[in-house]
């Protein structure tokens, strides 16, 4: 007979501790959704976004002389864009205000050492 209430308990206990494990995944999810959905909100005029290893497009435009908000949205590993021959890095989560006046083209890159694909990360910016 006792044997069956220490059974019954540790039943009660480990179902308990199962269900806090599980609630605390479902919520730990959420964070990161409202998260990703807040940074997406963000006054930005081009959003790149990164991944493992490779920008979403091959090439972007801006117009030369106007300023453009550039965010980075690594949504695989850590990233970071270079504009080559400029001063302009960006890195995740913040817009950064980009204005080249000389048209060209430019190559970007990725900056942030991000593993075995990451001298692969370019693209190119147009600036017309
Ligand atoms: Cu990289």
């Amino acid at each position: 007979m006792k044997k069956w209430l220490l059974f019954a308990s540790a039943m009660c206990l480990t179902f308990v501790i199962a269900a806090c494990g599980a609630n605390n995944t479902k919520e730990a999810n959420k964070e990161v959704d409202t998260v990703v959905a807040d940074s997406g909100a963000a006054a930005s005029d081009l959003v790149i976004t990164a991944s493992n290893w490779k920008f979403d497009q091959k090439e972007y435009k801006i117009k030369a002389g106007q300023t453009v908000n550039i965010e980075l949205d690594s949504i695989e590993g850590m990233h970071g864009v270079q504009i080559k021959n400029t001063d302009y890095t960006i890195s995740g989560g913040k817009a950064v205000p980009v204005t080249i006046s000389e048209p060209g083209t430019y190559e970007m890159i990725c900056n942030r050492p991000c593993g075995t694909g990451h001298i692969e990360m370019k693209a190119t910016l147009v600036v017309e």
